[in-house]
């Protein structure tokens, strides 16, 4: 059973104050995370929402010290941060436990312009825990398309709908054989605030990725933020799973039950809710949308549930 809300402690490590949109799936996750994470660490970000809400002074609202570095970096820059505080451990020259390093990218950060370093550091199995919270779009530049941008979705540079499929990068990540990778979702706080705190016990590269729905570049109410996330694990477009070594330990809440054949959640209602997914949810269009979807959610499910069946060890 995952920790309930009421379980999380109430410490809070992101200040009031800060200049984060109304309903920002960033900072919810990024409250939680760090509610696992604990006072001992070391925030590293790459250009994004986050750090141009909170990431800078004076608007700097971490109750951590923090690094910005450019956005390619933060594999390569979490990585020398954990290894100089091993060195210095080593040489008896850093009293109680190790901090923890993080690094906190957006899809940008990770998906595409991150994705050398992060991979490189995955590999080297560096003792970070690197997070992507994915909002599907590079937002605060002003929502243009990502690797992590969905078929179908409107952005700035994609004004008539994304017409390439997403990347996978949790399966990425999972063939890098590392010791603990996890997906999960501000909808479900308690199973991301135990995926936190298991990646924080392990030693080695951790990756978590976080669902995050943005209201303004997606174009829907922001009170429904939590509702688009659920439905989203409830349809199977976000699967919630964990893996160790290359190994798929666990598929988490309603993912489990999809996973043993459930049915999926009509996803209409989560489309039509979003504007930027207007145009292909047009009566005469949506159809074809939806029906593409469903068999590509479907497809995706099926092969989870092949591929958890592959034992690496
Ligand atoms: C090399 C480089 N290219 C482009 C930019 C401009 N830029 C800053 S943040 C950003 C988008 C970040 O997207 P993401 O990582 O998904 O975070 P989000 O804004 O969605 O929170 C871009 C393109 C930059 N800072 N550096
Ligand atoms: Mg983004």
């Amino acid at each position: 059973m995952a920790t309930v809300l009421k379980d999380i402690p109430s410490r809070e490590y992101v200040l009031p104050g800060n200049g984060s949109c109304p309903a920002c799936p960033a900072t919810l996750a990024l409250r939680i995370a760090a509610k696992a994470i604990g006072s001992n660490a070391v925030i590293v970000l790459t250009p994004s929402c986050t750090v141009a809400s909170m990431g800078y002074t004076p608007k700097h609202a971490f109750d951590y010290p923090a690094i910005n570095v450019c956005f390619a970096a933060a594999g390569a820059a979490g990585a020398g941060i954990s290894a100089s505080f091993e060195a210095r451990a080593a040489k008896g020259r850093l009293d109680g436990e190790l901090p923890t390093v993080f690094n906190w990218t957006g899809d940008g950060g990770t998906y595409d312009i991150g994705l050398q370093a992060a991979s490189a550091a995955a590999e080297r199995n560096d003792n970070i825990i690197h997070f992507c919270y994915n909002n599907e779009i590079y937002s605060n530049t002003g929502t243009q398309r990502s690797g992590a941008t969905p078929i179908g979705a409107a952005t700035t540079t994609t004004p008539g709908g994304k017409k390439e499929n997403k990347k996978n990068l949790p399966l990425l990540m999972l063939e890098h054989r590392i010791p603990y990778m996890a997906t999960a979702s501000i909808a479900y706080p308690g199973d991301l605030y135990d995926k936190v705190l298991k990646a924080k016990n392990t030693h080695g590269f951790k990756y978590i990725e976080i669902f995050a729905p943005c209201s303004p570049s997606w174009r829907f109410d922001g009170k429904d933020t939590i509702k688009i996330a659920r439905q989203a694990v409830q349809n199977g477009v976000n699967l919630l799973w964990e893996a160790e070594y290359g190994e798929i330990t666990r598929f988490n809440g309603p993912s489990a039950a999809l996973i043993k054949g459930k049915q999926i959640h009509d996803p209409e209602e989560y489309f039509a809710a979003q504007g930027r997914f207007k145009h292909v949810m047009e009566p005469g269009k949506k159809e074809e949308f939806l029906a593409a979807v469903r068999k590509d959610i479907e497809e995706d499910i099926a092969f989870m549930r092949a591929r958890a069946e592959i034992k690496r060890q």
